[in-house]
C-alpha cells in the first residue's frame, strides 16, 4: 500500500484560489459621477464626528478610474481571483426603478479587463452602501428592502451573468446590521436594538429573495454570501460565562448563515414566545428567506471574548453578555487587534458543522499596519508578512483536517477607507499616497503573497 504523503503545514490542495479584496466606498471614489446616487456612507460620512478626521469616500483610491491600474497589481501579484463589490448607487441611484447604464458599463469594464488579465470576478452585491432614498423609506429594518435588494440583484445577473459565474449577495450581515442600527457607530448611525433585530430578518429574507431571483435569470449561477465570524471564548470556566459564550457564537456566528440555509433562527436567543413579533416574521417567511448557498464566504480577523453580564438589551425579555473584541495577550496590530492565528482554524471547524460539505471561500483575512515608504520608496511591512503566513499556515491545517476550502482573499489588494477609522489604518499589499494622485505601490507584504501565489505555498 501507498504511504499517505505526509502534510506538510502551508501547503495547499491544487488549483487553490489564491486573490485579493476591496469593497466599493471603500475605494471608488467618484461618489456622484455618471449617475451615482447618494448611499448612505455618503451621507454618514458628512456628520460631525463620526469618521476620524472627517475622512470620507469621495476619492479614496480613486479605483473609479484607476481599475485598469488595480487589475495590474493583481496581475503583478500572481492573483486569480479578485473580489470587489458594486455599489448599488451606481446601478440604481435610489435604490428603485431600472438600470442606470453608465453603472452597469463601470462594472463591465472592469469584468472584462479582469478575465482578459486571468482573473476571476467575485463580486458581492451589498458591501454596505444602501442607497439613501431606501434609508429614508426605512432602511433594512423595513421588509419591503428585501424586495428592492432582489430586484437589484436580478438586474446584475442579467447584466454580468453571461461573464460572472461566482456571486456573495452580502458582506458581514452581522457587523453593518449591528453597529449600523444598535451602536450607532456606522451608517446609518441609528442606535435602536429593535431596528437592529427587525434589520436582520430583512437582510435574512434578502437572501433567500435576492439567491431565488438570480438563479430565476440563470440557474448556473453560483451564489453565495460572505459571514463575519469570529469564536467566541467564555472569559472564564464559570457555566454562567460558558453559556454567554454559547449565546453570543447563536448570535454572532449563527444568526445569519444558519438562518439562511436552514430558514430557522437559531433557539435561545430571542424570548421564544416574543421571536416572531420582535423579526416581524411572518408565516412562510422560512422558505422565503431559505437559500442553498452554493459556496460560504468568511472573514476571520480575531476572536471575542464574552463575560455573563446580564445587561437589559432594550429589547424587553433578553439580557446580554459582555463581549470584547480581539483580546489577549499577543501582539496587536496597529489596529489594536488580537493576533490570534489558531482561532481561524478554530472557527473554520465551528462553521463546517453547520454549513457542511459546502465550498467555503475566505473572502477577507488581513491585518492594519500603518507604515509608509522609507527613503527609497520601498515600504517594509514585515510584521504584516508574518500576520498572513500565521494564518496561511493555520488554514492549510484546516484543510488537511477536512474544511474544503478552495479559495483565499486577502484584505487588502491596497490600502483604502477604513469605515470610521478612515484612512489612518493601512490593510492594503499595496500602499496607497491618498495624498499624491492616489499613486500605488506594492509593499513588501505584496511581493511576499505573490511568491506564495505563485508556489501555493507559504514561504
Ligand atoms: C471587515 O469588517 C469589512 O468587511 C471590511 O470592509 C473592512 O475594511 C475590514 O473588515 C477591516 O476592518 O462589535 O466589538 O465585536 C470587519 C469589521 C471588525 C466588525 C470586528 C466587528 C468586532 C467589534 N468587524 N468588529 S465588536
Amino acid at each position: 500500500a501507498k504511504k499517505a504523503k505526509k502534510f506538510v503545514e502551508g501547503t495547499f490542495p491544487e488549483g487553490f484560489i489564491w486573490g485579493a479584496a476591496t469593497a466599493a466606498y471603500q475605494v471608488e471614489g467618484a461618489w456622484n459621477e455618471d449617475g451615482k446616487g447618494e448611499s448612505i456612507w455618503d451621507r454618514f460620512t458628512l456628520v460631525p464626528g463620526k469618521i476620524l478626521n472627517g475622512d470620507t469616500g469621495r476619492v479614496a483610491c480613486d479605483s473609479y478610474h484607476k481599475y485598469l491600474e488595480d487589475v495590474a497589481l493583481l496581475k503583478a501579484m500572481n492573483l486569480k481571483s479578485y473580489r470587489f463589490s458594486t455599489a448599488w448607487t451606481r446601478i440604481q441611484p435610489d435604490g428603485t426603478g431600472p438600470a442606470n447604464q453608465k453603472g452597469l458599463d463601470y462594472y463591465s469594464r472592469l469584468t472584462d479587463a479582469l478575465l482578459e488579465a486571468g482573473i476571476r470576478p467575485l463580486p458581492t452585491l451589498y458591501h454596505w452602501d444602501l442607497p439613501q432614498e431606501l434609508e429614508d423609506r426605512g432602511g433594512w429594518p423595513v421588509r419591503d428592502t428585501a424586495q428592492r435588494f432582489a430586484d437589484y440583484a436580478d438586474i446584475m445577473a442579467r447584466a454580468l451573468g453571461d461573464r460572472i459565474e461566482n456571486w456573495s449577495l452580502f458582506n458581514e450581515s452581522k457587523a453593518f446590521t449591528q453597529i449600523g442600527y444598535w451602536q450607532g457607530a456606522w451608517a446609518p448611525g441609528r442606535k435602536d436594538p429593535l431596528a437592529f433585530f427587525k434589520a436582520t430578518h430583512t437582510v435574512n429574507l434578502a437572501h433567500g429573495m435576492g439567491f431565488k431571483a438570480m438563479k430565476a435569470v440563470n440557474p448556473k449561477l453560483k451564489i453565495g454570501s460572505v459571514f463575519d465570524v469570529s469564536p467566541q471564548i467564555a472569559s472564564t470556566e464559570s457555566e454562567a460565562d460558558k453559556a454567554a459564550a454559547v449565546f453570543m457564537d447563536k448570535l454572532s456566528n449563527l444568526w445569519f448563515v444558519q438562518s439562511v440555509l436552514t430558514g430557522a433562527y437559531p433557539e435561545g436567543v430571542l424570548p421564544a414566545d416574543r421571536q416572531n413579533e420582535l423579526l416581524g416574521f411572518l408565516p412562510s417567511d422560512d422558505k422565503l428567506m431559505q437559500a442553498d448557498l452554493d459556496f460560504i464566504g468568511i472573514n476571520y480577523y480575531s476572536r471575542t471574548r464574552v463575560w455573563d453580564a446580564q445587561k437589559p438589551s432594550g429589547v424587553p425579555g433578553l439580557l446580554l453578555p459582555d463581549t470584547e473584541w480581539a483580546f489577549g495577550d499577543h501582539e496587536k496590530t496597529d489596529f489594536g487587534w488580537d493576533i490570534y492565528p489558531q482561532g481561524f482554524y478554530d472557527i473554520l471547524k465551528r462553521m463546517q458543522a453547520v454549513t457542511g460539505s459546502r465550498p467555503i471561500e475566505i473572502t477577507e483575512n488581513g491585518a492594519a499596519y500603518n507604515v509608509g515608504p522609507d527613503a527609497t520608496g520601498a515600504i517594509h511591512d514585515p510584521k504584516r508578512i508574518a500576520y498572513y503566513k500565521g494564518h496561511l499556515d493555520a488554514l492549510s491545517r484546516a484543510i488537511h483536517d477536512g474544511v474544503p476550502v478552495r479559495g483565499y482573499h486577502a484584505w487588502s489588494l491596497m490600502d483604502n477607507f477604513e469605515w470610521a477609522a478612515g484612512y489612518s489604518q493601512r490593510f492594503g499589499l499595496t500602499y496607497v499616497d491618498f495624498a499624491n494622485d492616489q499613486k500605488r505601490t506594492i509593499k513588501d507584504s505584496g511581493k511576499w503573497y505573490a511568491q506564495v501565489a505563485k508556489a501555493n505555498r507559504t514561504i
